[in-house]
């Protein structure tokens, strides 16, 4: 369990630390099946989900929406001190994770301390909230999942940053991002994350769109050496998303991603980052990015959460779904698990959720759902026929004229003459609702 920390003053009284107590317990602070010394698999929970929380969602966001104002009151924002007011958050930050038991944090700079449009005085900021996160990163061992930079806040930032037609602007975006690696890098952050927040555009009549996207690379590799000159070991993830805030983001989906890193010659350096409502914004099930990022070697880590089926945009819902959710959890296994990354909480709670308590229901309800569904795929691919029955299906090129296909020996010809000589196919069934079965016996 991490060491509970408070600052001098408890944020969230009258809630101690959430342990687990199985499935007897009727405790609503309490977790049911995210035991984080259980071993699965050959790894404990706690090794194979690497939970993380996220700052923006939980103690930077009031609830506010583009219809009303915000909703929740934060007590940690009570100080007018910029300096304070950020020691304060980080004091109640570090509360919360530790009441939670979660082992990793992730933020965007300007999550941290409040910013100006004084890129020296806004780098200084960080660096003095980098050397108090130190401190309590110490006491409680709560590490760095990752770094980012906030990219697409500011109003400067309202046609891109590193694609934006005005490279004033793509300079401003640089120094942020420098000053995010820097303290990413002095606290031992173990990765580097890159959300084109506005890296697209609104409209193609004003955009030239192969010119932004070279920018975009250049923008990367410069990011890239500089880390590594400072030497940072970690992992760089691009983090896909379809549109939202722009009409079309570069970063689409993870085939577009990796198509766009191997063009520009970034894939030693960088991985992917899925996010569950991201993948459905483009049209595709989560368990579909998962599976692209991980036939490519790429499946770096995720963010965590859920969408609306009805809504259809980023409602950043926690995850509670635990039939998306094994799926996903069944691609994680059969890839020997996430390359660097963890589980970041990219999730927030409603705007009419505003007892302190909801955040804890939030991460708790988001914790067990992912523990569950890695026992149940792990049953899945220990006890039942799914990995076979996937298999069988293509036994067709394990011998013969199929192996040699494979093997690159048959021209088309071949081919043509197989389908003479063998006839019409045999009808050979999917069997999808035989496999949907086998998920819900092992939930
Ligand atoms: C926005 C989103 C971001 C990134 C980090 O949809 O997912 O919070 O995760 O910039
Ligand atoms: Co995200």
């Amino acid at each position: 369990m991490a060491n509970v920390i408070t600052g001098e003053k408890e944020f969230f009284k009258g809630i101690g630390q959430v342990k687990y107590e199985g499935l007897e317990s009727d405790n609503p602070l309490a977790f049911r099946w995210y035991d984080e010394n259980r071993i699965v698999a050959g790894k404990t929970m706690k090794d194979h989900l690497r939970f993380s929380g996220a700052y923006w969602h939980s103690f930077v966001a009031t609830g506010g929406d583009p219809f009303g104002e915000a909703t929740i009151e934060h007590p940690w924002n009570a100080k007018s001190d910029p300096i304070e007011r950020a020691k304060d958050k980080m004091d109640a930050a570090f509360e919360f994770l530790t009441k939670m038991n979660l082992p990793f944090y992730c933020f965007h700079d300007v999550d941290v301390v409040d910013f100006t449009n004084d890129v020296v005085d806004n780098e200084r900021r960080l660096q003095t909230l980098v050397e108090y996160a130190k401190k309590k990163q110490a006491e409680s061992g709560v590490k760095l999942l990752w770094g980012t930079a906030n990219l697409f806040s500011n109003r400067r930032y309202m046609n891109g940053a590193a694609t934006n037609p005005n490279f004033h602007v793509l300079a401003h975006g640089a120094a942020q991002v420098k000053s995010a690696l820097d303290a990413t890098i002095a606290l031992g952050g173990e990765n580097y994350v890159f959300w084109g927040g506005r890296e697209g555009y609104m409209s193609l009549l004003n955009t030239n769109m192969k010119r932004e996207q070279e920018h975009l690379a250049k923008f990367l590799h410069a990011s890239k050496d500089y880390a590594r000159k400072q030497g940072f070991k970690g992992t760089f993830f691009i983090e896909p998303k379809p549109c939202e805030p722009t009409k079309h983001q570069y970063d689409y989906d993870a085939a577009t991603v990796i198509s766009f890193l191997r063009q520009y010659d970034l894939l030693e350096d960088f991985k992917l980052n899925l996010e569950v409502n991201h993948a459905t914004l483009a049209g595709h099930t989560f368990q579909h990015e998962l599976q692209v990022a991980a036939d490519a070697g790429l499946l770096g880590s995720m963010d965590a959460n859920r969408g609306d089926v009805q809504n259809g945009w980023d409602t950043d819902q926690f995850p509670n779904n635990i039939n998306e959710v094994t799926e996903a959890m069944l691609i994680v296994l059969e890839a020997n698990g996430l390359q660097g990354g963890g589980i970041n909480f990219d999730a927030k709670i409603r705007r009419n959720s505003t007892d302190q308590a909801d955040l804890f229901y939030a991460h708790i309800g988001g914790m067990d759902t992912f523990a569950r569904a890695l026992v149940t795929a792990d049953n899945i691919l220990q006890k039942s026929d799914y990995k076979n029955i996937r298999h069988e299906r293509y036994a067709s090129f394990d011998s013969g004229a199929g192996a040699e296909f494979e093997a690159g020996k048959m021209s088309l010809e071949d081919l043509r003459n197989y389908a003479v000589e063998q006839g019409e196919p045999e009808t050979i069934s999917g069997q999808q609702e035989m496999l949907e079965n086998i998920i819900n016996r092992y939930i």
